[in-house]
């Protein structure tokens, strides 16, 4: 097969764009400001609609509530599509209330669980005012200290809530539940872990599903095992990207290691999950808190491209053979070639045949966009944190 009929793969394949990633974000010592940020999530849309429009890549932009809170939904709605875009996931957020103190949706005062169940219910609405059919549900709930609370307790709890949440949803809706094994709680986080954030999908129903986060493991798990497990059984439902050095540090993705996103996408590719009809939603979760954030974006969605772009390439029948052969070196030498492929020519010549700039980045910094939107906006909003 032709480099360039292997990257037929590519068509179709899309990235989701999250809104706080447009917005001014920091640390716990300092947000900087940026000029020309977004002051309401009218103008995140209109950020992140330039990202499609220079890389074709980006035609979704996931929503969180309530930073991204808007009397009319409908109208938002229309903005994004006047803008080329539309609206995708809506994240919840448990993580900035006083009441949640102690946890949301394990709390063990069923007020406050009821609370959190109906911020998830609002979350709904929107989703059926925007045209969204994925409710994302990260859970910052877990204890501090052995004995804190029952660990167990609070399992079933969990259950019970999200039954409460999934029996809230339309057909096409899905449930999906990300899982993160430290922070804010660091005894213990309620859903640390994919096995346990698969045990609630598996108990709801077929529409609820597992995010990956890349940057929610510990340092030196394999993270494309649980990407082929998640696959096995049918519940990978989304991938939250990014890349980390240390912690939950929503740094660009395939910036630290490109190798680990490239080792991630041959699990996506061998199973034809890269395809629209997979279902799975490969998101960007991210913050740029130094960098420029479109310019962020562009490059992160590119960091994908390029990675899909060379999972495609891999000789998948040499790799089969080396492997049933016991052939060690060889197999690995098959995956390393198509690792090592620079595929930036190809892509550039893809994206020129269907209209779109040979560099994207070249052509943000020449469209004058970020000092247009300097001028223009002042007093930009802080994203809250991610
Ligand atoms: C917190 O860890 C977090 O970064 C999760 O990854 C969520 O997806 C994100 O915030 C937005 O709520
Ligand atoms: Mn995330
Ligand atoms: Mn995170």
């Amino acid at each position: 097969m032709s480099p360039q009929d292997a990257l037929r793969g590519l068509d179709g394949f899309t990235i989701e764009v999250p809104s706080w990633a447009y917005g001014n974000s920091g640390t716990r010592f300092k947000v900087f400001t940026t000029p020309g940020v977004p002051r309401d999530p009218f103008e995140k849309i209109a950020d992140a609609a330039q990202v499609h429009a220079l890389t074709g890549l980006a035609p979704r932009v996931s929503l969180h509530i309530p930073w991204d809170r808007v009397e009319d939904y409908q109208r938002l709605r229309v903005h994004a599509e006047e803008h080329g875009v539309r609206i995708g996931g809506i994240n919840s957020n448990l993580f900035q209330d006083e009441d949640y103190k102690l946890g949301s949706l394990t709390h063990a005062d069923p007020r406050v669980r009821d609370k959190a169940v109906a911020h998830h219910l609002d979350c709904v609405d929107v989703m059926r005012a925007t045209g969204s059919t994925d409710l994302k549900l990260w859970l910052p709930d877990g204890t501090n200290y052995a004995g804190q609370d029952s660990l167990r307790a609070r399992q079933d709890r969990l259950a019970e809530s999200l039954e409460r949440i999934y029996a809230a949803l339309d057909p096409d809706h899905r449930l999906l539940l990300e899982y993160k094994f430290f922070e804010p709680y660091f005894y213990a986080m309620d859903i640390p872990d994919w096995g346990t954030a698969l045990l609630h999908c598996q108990a709801l129903g077929q529409r609820a599903q597992v995010v990956l986060d890349t940057g929610h493991h510990a340092p030196g798990t394999n993270i494309e095992f649980i990407v082929m497990q998640l696959l096995r059984a049918g519940r990978l439902g989304a991938f939250d990207l990014n890349s980390r050095f240390y912690a939950d540090d929503d740094l660009i993705v395939g910036s630290a290691d490109p190798f680990q996103l490239f080792r991630v996408m041959v699990e996506i590719v061998a199973t034809d999950a890269h395809l629209p009809s997979s279902g799975v939603n490969f998101m960007l979760d991210q913050c740029h808190n130094i960098e420029d954030k479109v310019a962020g974006q562009i490059r992160s969605v590119l960091n994908v491209e390029q990675a899909l772009a060379k999972a495609l390439l891999l000789d998948a029948g040499a790799l089969a053979a080396a492997q049933a052969a016991g052939d060690v070196i060889g197999a690995h030498d098959v995956l390393m070639d198509a690792f090592h492929t620079d595929v930036r020519g190809l892509l550039a010549d893809r994206r020129e045949a269907r209209g779109l700039p040979r560099d994207p980045m070249a052509a943000y910094r020449a469209s004058g966009y970020a000092a247009r939107i300097a001028a223009e906006r002042v007093g930009g909003t802080q994203a809250g944190w991610a």
